[in-house]
């Protein structure tokens, strides 16, 4: 069992190439905490776009993107090209 199966507004992903846990799911109405770590020069994830926002991912520093999530459903984000997604749920 996954240590992100539980609804957690605090998540951790780790960007080795993909991203990990790819899909994971947060609450509304209380504060979250998403933290991506790129680990790899692989691949084509050196920028992210989450909530529409683009940011660079230097290697093995943590970019937090602090947000309150009001609306349930399904969010995308990918890398700086559009290239590689995943996807949060807003529960
Ligand atoms: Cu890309």
């Amino acid at each position: 069992m996954s240590l992100f199966s539980k609804t957690s507004n605090t998540v951790e992903v780790t960007v080795d190439g993909d991203y990990s846990p790819a899909n994971f799911k947060i609450k509304a109405g209380e504060e979250a905490h998403v933290t991506f770590t790129r680990t790899t020069t692989n691949g084509c994830t050196e920028e992210i776009i989450f909530n529409g926002e683009k940011r660079a991912l230097p290697l093995n520093t943590p970019v937090t993107f602090d947000f309150t999530p009001t609306e349930k459903g399904e969010i995308t984000y990918s890398c700086g090209m559009d290239m590689i997604h995943g996807k949060y749920t807003v529960k």
